[in-house]
């Protein structure tokens, strides 16, 4: 038997001690598209970095804070979450929002702080957690139930959410290309590029609809990133059964498993499968903007991609990934769109659309809230008078204006069954633009419950 070297030894039992003295903590923040994750990481990384406005978060309020750190990422081959790009644009002489993201990127900050136990101060008087956080599109979850999807069923499942309004309209080109051909037939490169090309199209079509479909699958067909082209990427759902060797049907679905095995189970097991707790932004008040249609599909689309949280259910959480998380936040973002009278309206209408979720997360023995958040508080509430009616308002700069409006957003029914009916739009949203000076404020930006979102989410790491 080889005996290492004393040296390589004693590393090794520095290395450990030091991990164990600074302990991680993997936060996911995931969320549908343009559900607000670029900004709730911007806000999280400014706010712990100034420490200025986080009075629920105790570590702070106890005044055990000391200060944090960006630190070096710890994954090479991750893109790093640009918070400083971003942070110059919201904060900068023109403040705009951060453009859309592409993909993953993650950062590390190291918070150091003085624990509040006596017992553990006595070991370590000053402590030091390092917080990865880790930034990805929701839409990567939709995936996950493809795992559990043959060709076959994934094909007629999606042929007939694309029949139905108001998709049918969008899906037409690619339905009127499915008639003319025969999956039976040899398979050709060509015919599964056009194939391919024409539900790419579809996708992209339901993500410009002004219905705000969510539903989107697989994710990759519109976040391509260095896959494009792939043939990974290179088939589409068809209709009827099985067909054999050598036929279109037998090429596209070798490549639906290529892509399950190459594209989904690689993010699970690299990414989501390392994560501690899981901040899922969901943008109610968007699905709500855009109508009963808009909702619906919302509704679908997070039923799926809550799925890999439902642990147990069918038993294959567990196996797949270890079951980690410990802890999972849904928060309705954007909650400065409403005066916040509102507020607990609004999260009690992300209570049903997440209840089954959360119940079978619990069952797991995870911890789970909700919470209506803003990660950049862009207006007021203010009340005025209309028509003799006390109303209570939202005032903030519209994108596209210069001066603050004072605006009547519509209130959120109590009974949250009470979604608009399929004629109506009773709610007018608009998008804010980031408030002005905000780089002169010492404090960090300005948010709603950011801090007791993080309490919820870090605190016990923080005692
Ligand atoms: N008023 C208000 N608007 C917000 C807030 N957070 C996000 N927004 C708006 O929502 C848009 C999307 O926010 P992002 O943080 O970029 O969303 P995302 O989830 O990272 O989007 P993708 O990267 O495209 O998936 C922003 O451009 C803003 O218009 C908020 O706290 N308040
Ligand atoms: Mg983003």
């Amino acid at each position: 038997m080889r005996i290492p070297p004393l040296n390589s030894v004693l590393d090794g039992v520095v290395d450990a001690g030091a991990r164990l003295l600074e302990p991680n903590v993997r936060l996911g923040v995931t969320g549908l598209r343009r559900a607000g994750k670029t900004v709730f990481v911007s806000t999280l990384v400014d706010n712990l970095l100034k420490a200025g406005r986080l009075p629920f978060l105790d570590v702070v309020s106890s005044g055990r804070f000391q200060a944090s750190r960006l630190r070096p990422q710890p994954d090479p081959d991750v893109p790093r979450f640009d918070v400083e790009g971003h942070l110059a644009a919201l904060t900068g002489p023109d403040p705009h929002w951060p453009e859309p993201t592409r993909g993953i990127g993650q950062l590390r900050l190291a918070l150091r702080y003085r624990p509040g136990s006596s017992l553990k101060r006595a070991v370590q008087p000053v402590a030091t957690l390092n917080l990865d956080i880790v930034d990805y599109p929701g839409e990567w979850l939709l995936d996950l139930p493809l795992l559990r999807q043959s060709f076959a069923e994934w094909s007629a499942l999606t042929l007939d959410l694309a029949a139905r309004p108001p998709r049918d309209e969008l899906s037409q080109s690619w339905r009127g290309w499915l008639a003319t051909i025969d999956p039976a037939t040899p398979a050709e490169e060509d015919s599964a590029r056009r194939g391919a090309a024409l539900y790419t199209d579809y996708l992209h079509a339901c993500r410009r609809a002004d219905t705000l479909l969510s539903l989107i699958q697989p994710g990759r067909f519109v976040e391509p990133g260095d896959m494009k082209d792939a043939p990974l990427l290179t088939f589409c759902p068809l209709p009827g059964a099985t067909r054999g060797r050598g036929s279109l049907w037998a090429l596209m679905e070798e490549r639906y498993e290529a892509y399950k095995t190459n594209v989904v189970r690689r993010f699970f097991s690299e990414h989501f499968a390392r994560l501690d707790r899981q901040i899922v932004l969901i943008d109610v008040l968007g699905a709500l903007n855009a109508g009963p249609s808009g909702m619906a599909d919302m509704k679908r689309a997070l039923e799926l991609s809550l799925e890999p949280f439902r642990h147990g259910g069918a038993g294959w959480f567990d196996w797949l990934f270890g079951g980690k998380i410990d802890r999972v936040l849904f928060a309705a973002t954007k909650a400065d769109h409403i005066a916040a009278h509102q507020h607990a309206q609004l999260r009690t209408l992300l209570d049903r659309l997440v209840a089954d979720a959360r119940s079978s997360i619990r069952f797991e023995g995870a911890a789970v809230e909700t919470m209506a958040i803003a990660a950049l508080k862009c207006t007021d509430s203010v009340t005025t008078e209309h028509e003799g009616r006390q109303l209570r308002c939202v005032r903030g700069v519209p994108v596209g204006r210069d001066r603050p409006t004072v605006l009547f957003p519509g209130e959120i029914p109590e009974d949250a069954d009470a979604f608009p009916s399929e004629r109506e739009r009773p709610y007018n949203f608009l998008s804010f633009r980031p408030p002005a000076d905000l780089g002169r404020d010492p404090r960090g930006l300005p948010h709603i419950r950011v801090d007791q979102a993080l309490q919820f989410l870090l605190g016990d790491y923080l005692e």
